[in-house]
């Protein structure tokens, strides 16, 4: 889009008239803020609605459809006036305003209505949609409170509302005249009308689902504005049947008012793991049934029949939390639409597809028969059903595999099995990595990969490389697109041109250059907000994502007890002084993690105040690690720790955000790092530990003793005992991370993978002291980078799920008229 300085002055300015009554230079930041987001929604005319905006056609094309309870989309304004194009020109439009366009961005609320990976691929996913040019809509929740706060107080963590609407949100566009109602509870009546059996749910509890659109805008393709529809639960007010029913029942309504509202007050804070509350379930079915609803309203507009549905909509459902999609599609096509059940069935299936993120006992859903009953009757009932017929069906089938439909069955001891719905439901199924898929195919799915080999495939995870290189690392950016051209911003593979300035010393330099200034720029950070000075050019070693016992910060932590150990024996020991980085959240609940926290915290205090180690090493904990702050710190990285117990790591996402960035992978064969390891080759990671296979057998056999590897190991034993002896205070606060590695066993192979930890990291500070082989590995990494870009992602999708097809050329922002 082009947009003059001037013209870009001129408009900005009457808008902040129109707005405030008086100029900008009155207003506060954020008044001029919300003036330039509105501003670039009228310009772009995205408060149209995006539907009537992207299909003027009769002839509907195909839509996808992303159903996710999170998307962490983080903040939208700088992001977008670069896919747009503008942000030079607004940039410095504002300057001769007097404003400064940083002061405006810092007044976005970072939107996180995610927790960690599986959100911000969502997000990812959006994003890439929006460039590729597919018709791709998200469909969620709009949390009135988002992931909390994180403060650290006297080292340990404590959590914050985040009022992240308190303002405002001016992205957003609440969409009245699409509301819907979602029914729980009550009960169903049956029929038989003309010989057919037909479902009245009756006396049922409304709930208003308020849709609220926030324009989706990529880089440069501005025919395609997207759309994320985020639901909002609200009491409803005139439906005559429920106030009477309820009348003079004043407590009976307030409980009502609340409940309802419970819906979309806040986001469940548990990555990768599954509470099992009623109100999750409501969430879910609320969000589910609100966006099908308005999915069939507009394929009605566009088509008198449902047998082409699904070659016109494709619905994608993120992990198994929307899996209520398929009994509420059955629902609407069979209640609703007066299909049969076998026509009703073929076209769910073939609409659905499904992606599976993790293999966690704790994390696959279940839900008891009773709730599902007493919340979502009609549901319980079409559940029952699916699952009545797969078992007939497979007994059918495989007559003599009980075992096999007894595992694979949706209903079992009273419980409900998400993904066993899910995987029956929908036409694909897909693991988020390739070691991650393989495992799902021969251990965690193994009965339904016999059933429905056709149905798995693997779609390896991909991050936004335009909004975790590009926007997050400008310096690098520049530097990059000067030597190769601007063609990577669109053709992420197009990182490769920079693989034959391995050799080149003069670019290797710069390249060192930028990290270096990235690295100031959160040294800076951390010394505003700790008051804690570290050396940019010590090592940056980073280890930032949710805290969680598989993904072993703890083996981080006791790797640094370690190094300060033998530091303090021997001050002259030949080790490149390192800043140990650590940020993430943990769930409000999860003590044990939150000990984790205090470990490190407690670690830092100690290692920062020591003199004796004369700076060498620093521990800093960075307090609630976001999207906002992940855009600082993957950039100034030397060192990405990503080092989960093998197996468990679905994929990561984070490993490739740090690669795209140019720092060095130290990690296990876990996840994507299996495929980072291939792209760059053995001598550009650093690779330790357990493999998944050999994890797996001990998991199934048996035969790990932690103890051995405690008593085998004097300077493991010496920290593990540090944790209890009275080294780090008196108090009893690490008793239960001593407990977990020695009598219950250690599950997540911190002891055994301790030693080849502690080695590896050795030869990987050696490694950075050769300037020149470690600048060019970073250059390899980012190189290679290309492929974990959500592009590529999203088109394996497009072609091998949704079957829609996608721009692959698409003009940058400054070729394309406004
Ligand atoms: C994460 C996986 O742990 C991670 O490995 C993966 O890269 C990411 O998803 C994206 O695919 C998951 N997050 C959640 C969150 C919940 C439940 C399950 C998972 S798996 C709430």
């Amino acid at each position: 889009m082009i947009w003059l300085k001037d013209s870009f002055k001129k408009a900005y300015v009457e808008k902040f008239i129109e707005i405030q009554g008086s100029m900008p230079n009155t207003g506060t930041s954020w008044e001029k803020y919300r003036a330039l987001v509105v501003l670039i929604k009228e310009k772009m005319k995205i408060s149209q609605a995006a539907e009537s905006m992207n299909d003027s056609s009769p002839d509907q094309e195909k839509q996808v459809y992303y159903f996710s309870l999170e998307f962490l989309i983080g903040k939208l304004l700088s992001y977008y006036l670069i896919n747009l194009g503008i942000k030079d020109v607004v940039q410095e439009g504002l300057e001769e305003l007097g404003i400064d366009l940083e002061d405006l961005i810092a007044e976005e609320n970072d939107a996180a209505l995610g927790n960690g990976g599986l959100g911000r691929l969502s997000a990812c996913y959006l994003d890439s949609m929006a460039f590729l040019g597919i018709p791709g809509q998200g469909n969620g929740i709009r949390y009135k409170y988002g992931l909390f706060q994180q403060k650290i107080v006297n080292g340990f963590q404590v959590e914050l509302p985040d009022n992240w609407l308190k303002n405002e949100y001016p992205w957003e566009m609440r969409k009245s005249d699409n509301t819907v109602v979602v029914k729980f509870k009550g009960h169903v009546r049956t029929e038989s009308i003309k010989g057919k059996l037909t479902f009245f749910h009756e006396d049922y509890e409304p709930v208003l689902a308020v849709p609220y659109d926030i324009p989706m805008l990529g880089y440069g393709n501005l025919n395609r504005i997207n759309n994320l529809r985020l639901w909002s639960a609200e009491p409803i007010k005139d439906d005559l049947d429920w106030v009477s029913f309820n009348q003079g029942d004043y407590s009976k309504a307030v409980a009502y008012r609340s409940e309802v509202e419970a819906i979309s007050y806040i986001l469940y804070p548990e990555d990768s793991s599954h509470a099992g509350r009623e109100l999750r379930l409501r969430q879910e079915y609320f969000f589910t049934a609100a966006g099908l609803s308005t999915i069939i309203r507009y394929f009605k507009k566009k088509n008198n029949s449902f047998s082409g549905f699904a070659r016109k909509v494709a619905i994608h459902i993120n992990d198994t939390h929307p899996a209520l999609c398929v009994p509420e599609l059955m629902r609407i096509f069979m209640d609703e639409e007066d299909l049969g059940w076998d026509e009703a069935w073929n076209i769910t299936v073939n609409t659905i597809s499904f992606t599976n993120h993790t293999i966690l006992p704790e994390a696959l859903e279940k839900w008891p028969v009773e709730i599902m009953k007493s919340q979502c009757p009609r549901i319980y009932m079409i559940i029952e059903e699916i699952d009545r017929r797969y078992r007939e069906e497979m007994h059918h089938m495989h007559p003599e595999k009980r075992d096999l439909i007894e595992h694979t069955a949706i209903i079992r001891d009273g419980q409900i099995h998400m993904a066993h719905l899910a995987v029956i439901g929908s036409n694909s199924v897909n693991g988020v990595a390739e070691l991650h898929t393989k495992i799902l195919k021969t251990q965690v799915l193994k009965d339904f990969y016999t059933i429905y080999p056709y149905k798995f495939n693997n779609k390896t995870n991909g991050v936004s490389h335009r909004r975790f290189l590009l926007e997050a690392n400008p310096d690098l950016s520049r530097l990059i697109s000067e030597s190769i051209g601007e063609d990577w911003i669109r053709q992420s593979e197009s990182l490769e041109k920079l693989l034959p300035y391995t050799s080149d010393t003069a670019f290797l330099e710069k390249l060192a250059d930028v990290k270096y200034h990235n690295k100031c720029r959160l040294a800076n950070y951390i010394n505003d907000k700790m008051n804690i000075q570290v050396d940019p050019s010590s090592i940056f070693d980073i280890q930032v994502k949710r805290i969680h016992a598989y993904k072993r910060q703890l083996l981080n932590i006791l790797k640094i007890m370690d190094l300060y150990n033998r530091w303090r024996e021997d001050p002259s020991m030949d080790i490149y002084p390192t800043t140990f980085i650590f940020g993430g959240k943990v769930a409000p609940g999860y003590q044990y993690a939150k000990s984790i926290i205090k470990l490190i915290t407690t670690m830092a205090q100690r290692i920062n105040t020591d003199p004796a180690l004369g700076g060498k090493m620093k521990v800093i904990f960075l307090e609630n690690f976001n999207v906002s702050l992940a855009e600082m710190i993957y950039p100034a990285a030397d060192i990405s720790e990503q080092i989960s117990t093998a197996s468990q790591e679905a994929s990561g996402t984070g490993n490739m955000k740090f690669m795209l960035n140019g720092a060095i992978t130290l990690g296990t064969l876990d996840g994507a790092n299996v495929e980072i390891r291939r792209a760059v080759g053995d001598e550009n990671i650093a690779i330790f530990g357990l493999k998944a296979n050999e994890v797996m057998n001990y998991y199934q056999w048996g035969g790990y003793k932690s103890w051995e590897e405690y008593q085998n190991f004097p300077r493991l034993k010496r920290v593990v005992d540090q944790l209890v002896d009275g080294s780090l205070g008196s108090s009893n606060e690490f008793a239960g991370i001593y407990e977990s590695l020695l009598r219950d066993n250690d599950q997540y192979f911190v002891l055994k993978d301790f030693r080849s930890y502690t080695d590896t990291w050795q030869k990987v500070n050696l490694w950075y002291q050769h300037k020149l082989s470690w600048a060019s590995s970073c250059l390899v990494n980012i190189g290679k980078g290309g492929v974990f870009s959500s592009d590529r992602a999203i088109k394996e999708y497009a072609d091998d799920i949704w079957h829609v097809p996608y721009q692959n050329e698409i003009p940058g922002p400054q070729e394309q008229s406004g």
